[in-house]
């Protein structure tokens, strides 16, 4: 795939944090970014795994027939913050935690309400990818690689960088939150640094 050329990628998300995060993760890769107005990808699965795949085979099928521009491969990502105390929640459900609340602000302290004050505070983000290639002899099949990163929450939300959960989130190591953190210190551990060092590690190879 892309012989003397970088690798050049769909990346199939509408979350802006998430884009921000993958133009630095994904430094060097050709990145082409989902079109505004272009249909919102279906997620219906129980799992990351199940929901990134769904992502990005929609984004694949859709791009097919109004894709402007040719691409190697269609990337998506699911990922959440699970959180111990909560069983693991709100997990593959991050992103429609709290509907009624718009900011995220607001939603970490309301997932924050919820823990009893003794509550174990432990929780991970987890980041799975999905790389889907587009049709074509030597592109190899879809497959997907995962990253995640351990800490615990935060009893108010602080910090303004970063994204959705963030504020509430202090990666093990660290005594500040991922919004509180520099940029540059969350691409150094996070989930989705992980998980983007496991896909570069993989189309490195050629094994698809
Ligand atoms: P796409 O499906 O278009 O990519 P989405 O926001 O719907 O966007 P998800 O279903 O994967 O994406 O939901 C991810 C949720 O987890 C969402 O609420 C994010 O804000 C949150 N999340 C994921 N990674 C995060 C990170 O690095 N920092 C803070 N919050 C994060």
């Amino acid at each position: 795939m892309a012989r003397g050329r970088a690798v050049k990628i769909l990346l199939a998300s509408s979350n802006q944090g998430k884009l921000a995060e993958f133009r630095q993760l994904l430094a060097g890769f050709d990145l082409v970014s989902w079109p505004t107005g272009a249909p919102s990808l279906p997620e219906t699965g129980a799992f990351f795994q199940d929901n990134a795949l769904q992502k990005a085979e929609g984004a694949r099928a859709w791009w097919q027939s109004h894709g402007r521009e040719a691409v190697d491969g269609v990337l998506a990502d699911d990922s959440g913050l699970c959180v111990d105390a909560l069983w693991g929640g709100p997990g593959v459900l991050s992103a429609r935690f709290a509907p009624d609340l718009p900011s995220y602000h607001d939603k970490g302290r309301r997932l924050l309400a919820m823990l009893p004050e003794d509550a174990d505070r432990t929780a991970r983000f987890v980041c799975v990818l999905a790389f889907v290639p587009m049709p074509g002899p030597m592109h190899g099949g879809p497959f997907t690689v995962s990253g995640a990163v351990e800490g615990t929450l935060a009893f108010d939300p602080r910090g303004d960088g970063g994204f959705g959960y963030d504020p509430i989130f202090i990666p093990d190591g660290h005594e500040h939150t991922f919004a509180e953190l520099p940029a540059g210190t969350k691409h150094t551990l996070s989930h989705r640094a992980r998980a983007c060092a496991a896909l570069r590690a993989r189309l490195a190879t050629g094994r698809r």
